[in-house]
């Protein structure tokens, strides 16, 4: 199978440029390389997706798929997950919908460890309302719905997700696209909740292109990854602002095998429909008559 086989023929509506094109790309790769190696099937793979420029990554998915709320991939990521263990399940979502609205879905989808994997495009704006500040806005930054500069300062979504007990927890950048084609696909391999926070400058209205060039580097592989202390450590080398310093870690900061929210729950060791049940109608309408 051919990358170009998992396109679509929907108008791109995307700023022309814009970095979720490279996104969509890597995770096209990603894809095709699994399923060209018989790792994954394609017809068991489901595209769920949140709401904004991020979002409408789907309509240039000719797979399977779902389009939720804005902040509301998760839900429906666990629901189909539960209905049907044979499928590969992958989120994408904006940082307004996961780290504003939905912050509460993360957290704990985080904690229940359910099989599957949320890429997250953080361009650090609300973008297709144009440009309003998000939690992980960096201080100062001004935007249509803060003229003055924001005062907080950001969430940092990777502490956040491991503090709340991910078991796959990365960063990637669209401008390293090999390094996050392979990102990508080891959160779909990994057995557990795989969650990437993507540095994706959006063009239009937080433009952060040449920073990101100058300032990210990759974490080494070869580390202990299952050191949950030097994963918060690697965390706080940066915490989503702009200066001149700043050392930008991509890569993996952490990952370990620990039971996932299928292994928890004996119901779940079959998949539902496949559970034969035998049901005494007589007796039922006896009970409500
Ligand atoms: C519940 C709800 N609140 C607000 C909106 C309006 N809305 C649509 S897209 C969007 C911004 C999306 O920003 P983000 O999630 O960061 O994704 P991006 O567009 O930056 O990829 C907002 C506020 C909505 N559709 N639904
Ligand atoms: S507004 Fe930003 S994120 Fe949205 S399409 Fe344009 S460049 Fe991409």
């Amino acid at each position: 199978m051919k990358i170009e086989d998992l396109n679509t023929k929907e108008k791109n509506t995307w700023c022309p440029g814009c970095l979720n094109n490279i996104i969509e790309r890597a995770t096209k790769k990603a894809l095709a390389d699994l399923i060209n190696k018989k790792i994954i099937k394609r017809k068991n793979v489901v595209i769920v997706t949140d709401i904004g420029c991020s979002s409408k990554v789907y309509d240039y998915f000719n797979l399977n798929g779902y389009y939720s709320l804005h902040g509301r991939a998760l839900p429906p990521m666990l629901g189909l997950r539960i209905a049907n263990p044979k499928l590969t399940v992958i989120g994408f979502a904006g940082d307004g919908g996961t780290y504003n609205e939905g912050v509460s879905h993360l957290i704990h989808n985080a904690r229940y460890n359910a099989d599957m994997s949320l890429i997250v495009s953080n361009n650090q704006v609300f973008a297709l309302t144009t440009g309003q500040k998000t939690a992980t806005s960096e201080k100062g930054f001004k935007g249509s719905s803060t003229p003055l500069g924001v005062k907080n300062i950001p969430l940092n979504p990777i502490k956040l997700v491991l503090s709340a007990g991910a078991t796959f927890v990365a960063r990637g950048c669209p401008l390293e696209f090999g390094h996050l084609t392979k990102l990508i696909e080891k959160a779909i391999l990994h057995k557990g909740f795989s969650f990437i926070d993507v540095l994706q400058p959006c063009l239009s209205f937080h433009n952060t292109t040449s920073f990101l060039r100058n300032h990210i580097y990759k974490l080494d592989s070869q580390r202990n990854l299952s050191d949950l202390n030097q994963a918060f450590q690697k965390a706080e080398e940066w915490n989503y602002d702009y200066r001149e310093n700043s050392k930008i870690a991509i890569g993996v900061f952490y990952e370990v095998e620990k039971p996932t929210f299928k292994d928890k729950w004996p119901q779940l060791k079959k998949p539902w429909y496949t559970v034969q049940r035998k049901i005494n109608w007589l007796n039922i309408v006896k009970e409500f008559r």
